[in-house]
């Protein structure tokens, strides 16, 4: 009898220490996260998918009334914006590149993007830090496109004391890579690095023109450039080139300018390719390597802190 009571008794007490998490709860305490993600630049689909994930995870579970439900959703939040931005497929860039170098044949990089993302810029930095780290580069003027492109990239060659291999404006961009390829077998160059234009003066299409250039040079690793200050719009880009190339990773320029990083993340979760580096200014010491729990965190931070 003591022993049912006991039992009833407990029932109760557990029905009411307990409350079960509802869409609409899940709703309102997201609210002000959603809308610091928004700020931060973080395309809404993204946004839209992440709450809807963590609907997923949560509504319906009974909790003790004592927890705070919305520290529980922070915290998982917290954990799936890693997940997120850690791609399952990490890449170490220059473990890649010796690899290759061992068996003597060249690492051909393509980088792809827009005009103005900062391609041929980031080509300068990339073959700087490959320097620094003892290998020796070849360029390809593969914008054969834009008034100026050739000399940009020549010039950066230049200053870099590297290869550069170019042909007359109007040229096939595969040829030219090829060329840079074979350049590179006859002298035993480890890398290729093939900048190609970020729109067409023709009615040719350039996600063509780039599905021809991958396909020509087989690189060993694809790159698409997209800029932080682009939010939804570098997002899109990242899309399309995904879908007609399949790049394998990508670097984000002009994060600088951006203490948001909502475009890394956006990024990220729609390509669910590696973001390798981040440029960070002009200078050619200026790419940084890109840190996915670290990044996760800060946007976690700037997103609690409450709005000014
Ligand atoms: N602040 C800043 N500017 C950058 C960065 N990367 C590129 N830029 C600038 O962006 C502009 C376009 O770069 P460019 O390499 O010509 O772009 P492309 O058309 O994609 O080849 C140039 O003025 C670059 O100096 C970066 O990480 N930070
Ligand atoms: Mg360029």
């Amino acid at each position: 009898m003591f022993e049912k009571l006991k039992a009833a008794f407990g029932t109760l007490v557990s029905a009411a220490s307990e409350k079960t998490i509802s869409e609409a709860d899940v709703d309102k305490l997201l609210w002000d996260f959603e809308l610091a993600l928004l700020e931060s630049d973080v395309a809404q689909e993204v946004v839209t998918g992440l709450v809807g994930r963590l609907k997923g995870e949560f509504v319906g579970d009974k909790v003790k009334r004592s927890i705070d439900v919305k520290d529980i959703l922070k915290t998982r939040l917290a954990e799936i914006l890693v997940e997120v931005v850690k791609s399952p497929q990490t890449l170490d860039v220059f473990q890649s590149i010796e690899e290759k170098k061992q068996t003597g044949e060249p690492f051909i990089i393509v980088f792809l993007g827009i005009n103005g993302t900062g391609k041929t810029t980031t080509i300068a930095k990339f073959a700087y830090a490959l320097k620094q780290h003892g290998f020796s580069i070849v360029m390809a003027a593969g914008d054969t496109h834009r008034a100026g492109a050739i000399e940009q990239l020549g010039e950066h060659a230049a200053r870099l004391s590297v290869k550069h291999v170019a042909q007359k404006y109007g040229a096939d961009p595969a040829a030219v890579a090829r060329d840079a390829v074979l350049y590179a077998k006859a002298h035993r160059i480890d890398v290729v690095l093939v900048d190609t234009a970020g729109r067409m003066q023709t009615s040719r299409n350039l996600m063509d023109e780039m599905t021809k250039i991958v396909r020509v040079t087989k690189p060993d690793l694809t790159v698409f450039v997209g800029d932080a200050l682009a939010g939804n719009d570098a997002v899109s880009q990242a899309k399309e080139f995904l879908n007609a190339t399949n790049f394998d990773a990508a670097i984000l320029t002009k994060a600088d300018a951006d203490a948001k990083g909502g475009a890394a993340l956006a990024i990220s979760y729609v390509t669910k390719k590696p973001i390798l580096f981040l440029g960070v200014g002009q200078t050619y010491d200026s790419l940084a390597p890109f840190d996915p729990t670290a990044f996760a965190k800060s946007l976690i931070e700037n997103a609690s802190q409450p709005a000014k």
